[in-house]
């Protein structure tokens, strides 16, 4: 894939990569870096980026329809560095296996973002007494390019969509936005499954009840309630919508499969950990299968919703071969299971520990 060097295509249509942990070792992910995840098909670039529209509709007193040049002007900038993951992030884990893409840890990245507060558009919208949920829409066409239908369409709780966090952006890492990633505007609403995040926005459609576009209701986003039997059918009426995202730590330095020499007894090891709407408390590590483990140090963010870096000198008792574990916990003392719990048909939600090897002499 042009300008991705070093992910892995794990769907070529629609196109979907992931980045190995050791290529998220920047603070800031570099848009080259940035994992990719499309539901449909590429729109066609505008020429006139600064004539697209995004129309504010629905349960609002005013209803706008908004220039990416009337953004710029008429509200304040603002650049943040946002975690977006992808709600099958860890997937691959679950067994049996679950339908969809099999992402392992990489479906997740944390660029910088440029553009206005979603908020600051929804204040000036008014919204009336009546809105209670949104419904996003992007301007993909769908794989099949037969039908009308948006490719996918999601929406979130009122309370979540005036989030101080969330943006309308038209910039990564203080480049317009790629094609690939939404060019020329997007949300990004971080904490939840990024499916929320439309890439190429052109409405957000404030509704008096629950969002039914493509991709909500039925299995999608949805995790059991009561914990159900892996491999059987769902009781839809035991799904819920998957909202914050659980806590995760990956380690991005070393690589897995790295080699020391013989007599290494300290190895420096680098990652991140992050938890959906909640701050993360710590980060362990363990070299010994969970049975003891060392405390990371763990850098503040730098605003809400960004991920939190960490650092580890690991000491090693002896030469051979090991197993490293990395495990998060977050603020509410949530940590991350050794397996994927709830099993759910599409795999939402799985957040078991990340581990690599080491081998010393
Ligand atoms: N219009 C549109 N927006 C979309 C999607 C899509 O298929 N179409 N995919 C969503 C999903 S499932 C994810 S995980 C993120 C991925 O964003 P990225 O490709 O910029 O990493 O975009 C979201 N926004
Ligand atoms: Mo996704």
């Amino acid at each position: 894939m042009r300008g991705k060097a070093g992910l892995l295509v794990i769907g070529d249509r629609p196109l979907v990569a992931e980045t190995p942990e050791s290529l998220l070792d920047d603070d800031t992910t570099p848009t080259a870096r940035f994992f990719v995840r499309n539901n449909g098909l590429l729109p066609e670039r505008t020429r006139r980026p600064e004539q697209w529209k995004v129309a504010i509709d629905g349960e609002v007193e005013q209803p706008l329809s908004l220039s990416l040049a009337e953004l710029k002007a008429n509200f304040k900038p603002v650049t943040r560095r946002l975690l977006i993951e992808c709600g099958g992030n860890g997937r691959a884990f679950f067994s049996p296996r679950a339908k969809g893409v099999q992402w392992t840890h990489g479906g997740a990245g944390c660029p910088e973002w440029t553009g206005v507060r979603l908020a600051d558009v929804l204040k000036a919208a008014r919204l009336k007494p009546s809105a209670v949920f949104s419904g996003h829409y992007g301007a993909d066409p769908r794989i099949s390019g037969s039908s009308k239908k948006p490719t996918m369409s999601r929406g979130v709780p009122i309370k979540k969509l005036l989030d101080d966090s969330n943006m309308i952006a038209w910039a990564i890492n203080g480049e317009p936005l790629p094609l690939l990633h939404g060019f020329p505007l997007r949300l990004v609403i971080p904490g939840w499954p990024a499916s929320i995040s439309t890439k190429w926005l052109t409405r957000i459609w404030i509704r008096d009840r629950y969002h039914d576009g493509p991709g909500m209701g039925g299995e999608n986003y949805r995790v059991p309630v009561k914990p159900m039997q892996p491999g059987a059918p769902a009781d839809l009426a035991n799904l819920v919508d998957l909202e914050s995202m659980p806590v995760r730590s990956i380690i991005t330095r070393p690589a897995d499969t790295a080699r020391f020499a013989a007599g290494t007894r300290a190895i420096d090891l680098r990652g991140a950990a992050w938890a959906g709407d909640h701050r993360v408390a710590h980060v362990d590590l363990s070299i010994d299968g969970g049975a003891t483990w060392r405390q990371a140090d763990l850098a503040t963010p730098k605003n809400p919703h960004d991920w939190q870096r960490w650092t580890a000198r690991l000491q090693f008792p002896s030469d051979g071969y090991f197993e490293i574990m990395a495990r998060a916990t977050d603020e509410r003392g949530v940590s991350q299971p050794y397996a994927v719990t709830r099993w759910n048909p599409h795999g939402y939600g799985g957040n078991s520990m990340h581990r690599i090897t080491v081998s010393i002499g």
